[in-house]
Parts: C-alpha cells; structure tokens; sequence
C-alpha cells in the first residue's frame, strides 16, 4: 500500500479533489496542513522544500512531492482502476472536461470564491468580472448534466470531483444557491454525495481554517 501525505488546507478545493478520490479508492493519508493564510507557500523556502509552483496541494506517495490535480486523479484512476476512462474516446472526454474544468471552472470559482469570502476587502468591479464568466461556465455545465448524469455520461469520473470541488462548498463561502440557480448541477452534486464513502471537504480535510469576511 502507498503511502500518502496530503500537503492542504481546509478551504482548498484542489485540496479536496485528492482527498475524495483517494478516500472514495479507499485510501488513508496522512494530512499535512499549511497555513495558506499566513503565506507560507509565498516562501522561498516553502518552494524550494515542497512545491516550486508554490501552490498547494502537494501529495506525497512514498516520500515524492507531486503537484498538480489532473495529472495526479488521472494517475490515481489508473493505479486503483476506478473513476477513471475505459475506453480511447472516454480519455478524450475525460481529458477534455478535466482541462475546462483547470482553466475555467474551478480556476474563477476558486479566485470567486477566495476573494468574495475569505479576502477583507474583496474589490467589487473584480468580483462582478469573475461572477459574470462563471455564470456563463456554470450555465454550460448546468446544460451539459441536463443531458447526462455525470460528465462523461452515466458512471461518475475523476472529472466530476475535479468539477464538483469548489461547487460543493456552502452557499456562503460560493456565493450561489444552486438549487435555485442550476437545478442540474445541484442535482449531480446530489447524485456524487451519494457515492459510498463520500465525505465533503471539511470532514476531510481538518484544521485551523480561514476568516470569513463576507
Ligand atoms: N492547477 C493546480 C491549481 C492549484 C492551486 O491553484 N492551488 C491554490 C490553492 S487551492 C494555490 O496554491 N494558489 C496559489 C496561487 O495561485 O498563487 C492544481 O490543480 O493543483
């Protein structure tokens, strides 16, 4: 069995995205929290001891720092042989959500989210920008699970925890009711909390967490 240590702190989505997989492939690991609020990982010490992007999470598997969540729930899937894509064309799919979801979703979810609950003076005109583009990716979603139980179709992925982590938060750090908002979303958020072993980020993930300011 590996060995895992999960470099986090409780707010962090990206964070969660690796604790829900390895606890959904019924794996222990050792959490290591980080005080993100104090800057640590600003450090150059910090990136030059554990991650030189300077981003938290980092897992450690039997003592090796590795970065990055995609390429790590990808290679998580293959190791265990769950949640991941079975055949050429599911890759792609999986690869393809998996990127969107990098660079748009939880990428202004993430900065939304973080500025909006967690920053004293959140700037109104940055928020409005960020709020606009994610009601355009959340309408894209809410379109695509409109059509199909999980990202790829009928059997959860990797992809939706990659998804679903910044959108499973309280509606008072994300700042949307998505019963109200997207009834489609909401209802895949269901259908994922309802996999054996789910457990929400911070039963997961515990520790000295972030001031609220909103
Ligand atoms: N693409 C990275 C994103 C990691 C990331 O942005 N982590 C946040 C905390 S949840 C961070 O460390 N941000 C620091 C920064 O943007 O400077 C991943 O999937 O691991």
């Amino acid at each position: 069995m590996p060995v895992y240590r999960l470099h986090y702190f409780p707010e962090s989505g990206n964070s969660y995205k690796l604790a829900l997989m390895l606890t959904l492939c019924g794996q222990t690991f050792e959490p290591v929290w980080t005080d993100f609020g104090d800057g640590v990982t600003r450090t150059p010490e910090w990136r030059r001891d554990v991650n030189a992007m300077g981003e938290i999470p980092v897992l450690e598997v039997d003592g090796e720092r590795l970065t990055q969540t995609a390429p790590l729930l990808l290679r998580l899937a293959e190791q265990f042989g769950r949640f991941g894509a079975e055949t050429a064309d599911e890759k792609f799919e999986l690869l393809r959500w998996l990127f969107w979801d990098n660079h748009k979703l939880t990428g202004y979810m993430a900065s939304y989210r973080f500025m909006r609950t967690f920053t004293p003076s959140a700037d109104p005109q940055v928020l409005k920008y960020f709020r606009k583009r994610l009601d355009d990716f959340l309408g894209i979603l809410e379109t695509h699970l409109q059509q199909n139980d999980f990202a790829l179709g009928k059997r959860a992925t990797v992809a939706d925890f990659s998804m679903m982590a910044y959108l499973h938060y309280p509606a008072d750090e994300t700042g949307y009711d998505f019963a109200a908002s997207h009834p489609a979303v909401k209802a895949w958020l269901d259908r994922i909390a309802s996999l054996p072993g789910w457990r929400p980020a911070y039963d997961l993930l515990p520790g000295k967490r972030l001031p609220h300011y909103a």
